[in-house]
């Protein structure tokens, strides 16, 4: 990454030039060279959708004055009932966040030994694993929905697999058929990890409804949040039972299992129940944005949209860039760094991959997954959600034109600097 204030400081030795705060132009007006940034505050990836917020105040109210803060309260079990009938699923298990629900949900399943997983996931998903002592096999995405590659699988499994753990990347549903016929054909456990899908459908079924069981991420960072907080949701009452008691010490009157304590609050349960009254706004918000990106966006050289698919719901959480940098003429890192100077905070997810972090790259067997490994180098997410809207994103994208329709130059100009 750039040295900014190096950058910065060279600048501001020739002069800074004050730049009104409208569309930039001119190379020269980028803030990584020392001009104003676009932006006053922070633009930050997924800032949270905040439902209304005197109806928060009003429950969080009830909460006080009921003296009922946690343990499966009203609240918690109103919102697990909405979700349900939303999501048209049996049952929904509300939870403290989506990493404890996937390894409570990896545990009632019985997983062991070693599970498919794909290495381009947030590290939660690996990491859940890896916490109960089962290795992460990790295989190779498919270039188009970066999900699990079906077909890179079989040759993944040894007499230890016992299950498949898929994620609905971006919202975008796995290869759930062809993921379901290979688990059954060859007897293994099918569980997703749904965190980033939360009103998304695929073949026109809910994601919730798919493998033995799904997990939801409600962070704060997510299109719909309790705070922090998450759901397991499955269709299997047998599994559903022992899970709640998994998430509550196995307690129900008396122990009757192992357990953790993986229980939401009601606090988050009331953020959650209110984020719900208005998420039809939240989605509208996002595919507003979505579609105006795609027209700004629309032309510039080795930029690359990731498309939804406009027949299934879709919560078009993710702003995800494919950058070619062979057209950008600009590494997909330094525009990253010319976007954070402007005050727009845009991420790498995920990157590194899985695969290439702690405690997975220090192991002796070496994994290459060359789709995955070129992809992880080429995505960029920018923001979206409530907290911006047209002005914002005419903005973005102009710089993404200014940039990348000089990429040369930046380039250029940038490693001139950074060896002064
Ligand atoms: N599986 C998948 C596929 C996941 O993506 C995740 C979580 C999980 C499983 C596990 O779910 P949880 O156990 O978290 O329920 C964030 C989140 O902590 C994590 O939930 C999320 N995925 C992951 C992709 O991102 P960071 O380290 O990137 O968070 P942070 O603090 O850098 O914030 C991200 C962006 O959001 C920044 O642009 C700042 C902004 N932000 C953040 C917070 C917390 C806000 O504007 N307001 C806020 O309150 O991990």
């Amino acid at each position: 990454m750039v040295n900014q204030s190096k950058v910065q400081g060279r600048i501001s030795g020739q002069g800074m030039t004050k730049i009104k705060m409208g569309l930039k132009t001119q190379i020269e007006e980028l803030a990584i060279f020392g001009s104003h940034p676009a932006f006053n505050e922070k633009l930050h990836v997924n800032a949270p959708n905040i439902g209304n917020r005197s109806r928060f105040l009003e429950k969080i109210n009830d909460i006080l004055d009921r003296k009922w803060l946690t343990n499966n309260g009203p609240y918690v079990q109103e919102l697990e009932g909405a979700i349900a009938r939303r999501l048209k699923v049996g049952h929904c298990i509300a939870v403290c966040n989506a990493t404890i629900g996937l390894e409570i949900a990896i545990r009632a399943l019985g997983l062991r030994g070693e599970v498919i997983v794909p290495a381009f996931t947030f590290i939660a998903t690996a990491h859940a694993l890896e916490w109960l002592g089962i290795k992460p096999v990790f295989c190779d995405v498919d270039p188009v929905s970066h999900n699990l590659n079906p077909d890179k699988i079989e040759e993944l499994l040894t007499p230890r697999t016992t299950g498949i753990l898929g994620v609905h990347l971006w919202g975008r549903a796995c290869a759930v058929d062809e993921l379901t016929d290979l688990a059954r054909r060859r007897n293994l456990k099918l569980l997703f990890d749904a965190a980033h899908a939360f009103d998304c459908s695929y073949r026109g079924r809910m994601i919730g409804n798919f493998g033995s069981a799904e997990v939801f991420s409600f962070h704060a960072t997510k299109y719909f949040n309790t705070l922090e907080g998450g759901a397991v949701v499955t269709n299997d009452t047998q599994l559903a039972e022992k899970i709640r008691l998994m998430k509550n010490f196995g307690f129900s009157g008396n122990v009757l299992s192992l357990g953790t304590n993986a229980k939401m609050n009601e606090i988050s349960a009331a953020m959650g129940l209110t984020g719900l009254e208005m998420i039809d706004e939240f989605k509208a918000a996002n595919q507003r944005n979505y579609k105006l990106y795609k027209k700004e966006l629309q032309g510039i050289p080795g930029v690359c949209l990731i498309d939804y698919d406009a027949t299934q719901q879709c919560n078009y959480q993710y702003i995800v860039l494919e950058l070619d940098d062979r057209l950008t003429r600009v590494s997909r890192d330094r525009i990253m760094d010319i976007l954070w100077a402007e005050n727009v905070m845009a991420r790498r997810y995920f990157y590194p991959p899985c695969h290439q972090v702690e405690p997975y790259c220090s192991r002796s067997e070496v994994v290459h997954l060359p789709v995955l490994e070129r992809l992880s180098t080429r995505v960029l997410v920018l923001p979206n959600g409530t907290a911006i809207g047209q002005a914002e994103i005419e903005k973005i994208c102009q710089l993404l034109r200014l940039v990348i329709n000089n990429g040369q130059e930046i380039t250029r100009k940038i490693n001139e600097l950074v060896k002064k």
